[in-house]
C-alpha cells in the first residue's frame, strides 16, 4: 500500500453541495464545505488505522480496526455507528444512518477518488498528491 502516509488534496469536486443538502447541513456549514480543500492521508499503526483530514475548516482523525464498528463525530457534527474496510487499494466508510450512506476512498499513487453516497445522492471529489 504505497499511498499509505501520502497526502492528497482535495482538487475538483461534483455534487457535493446537493450531497450536503441530503445530509442536512445547514446553509452556512455548506458554504463552507464547498469552499474548503481538505487534505486527507491514512496511517497504519499495526491493526489500528488513523484516516486523517485536514483542512482550515476542522481537522478530524477517525481511529480504527478494519470491519470493527466504532462511534463517528463527522465533520458537519453528527454522530454515527461506523465500519471501515478495506478492498485491495479502496477504503469503505458504512455510517449506520436512516438511509443508505457511505465514502468510498479509491487510492493511487497520486490520486484518491471519493464516492459519497447518501440515499440516492451521490457527490464524486477527486484528491491528487
Ligand atoms: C470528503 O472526504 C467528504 C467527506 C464528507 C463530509 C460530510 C460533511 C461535510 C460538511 C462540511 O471529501
Amino acid at each position: 500500500m504505497a499511498w499509505v502516509d501520502k497526502k492528497y488534496t482535495l482538487y475538483k469536486s461534483e455534487n457535493f453541495e446537493e450531497y450536503m443538502k441530503a445530509l442536512g447541513v445547514g446553509f452556512f456549514l455548506r458554504k463552507i464545505g464547498n469552499n474548503v480543500s481538505p487534505t486527507v492521508f491514512l496511517v497504519k499503526k499495526g491493526d489500528w488505522y488513523e484516516f486523517h483530514t485536514e483542512s482550515t475548516f476542522k481537522t478530524t482523525i477517525l481511529k480504527f480496526k478494519l470491519g470493527e464498528e466504532f462511534e463517528e463525530e463527522t465533520m458537519d457534527g453528527r454522530v454515527v455507528k461506523t465500519t471501515m474496510t478495506l478492498d485491495g487499494n479502496t477504503l469503505n466508510q458504512v455510517q449506520k444512518t436512516d438511509k443508505k450512506s457511505t465514502i468510498s476512498r479509491e487510492f493511487s499513487d497520486t490520486e484518491c477518488k471519493v464516492i459519497c453516497t447518501y440515499g440516492d445522492v451521490v457527490s464524486t471529489r477527486w484528491y491528487k498528491v
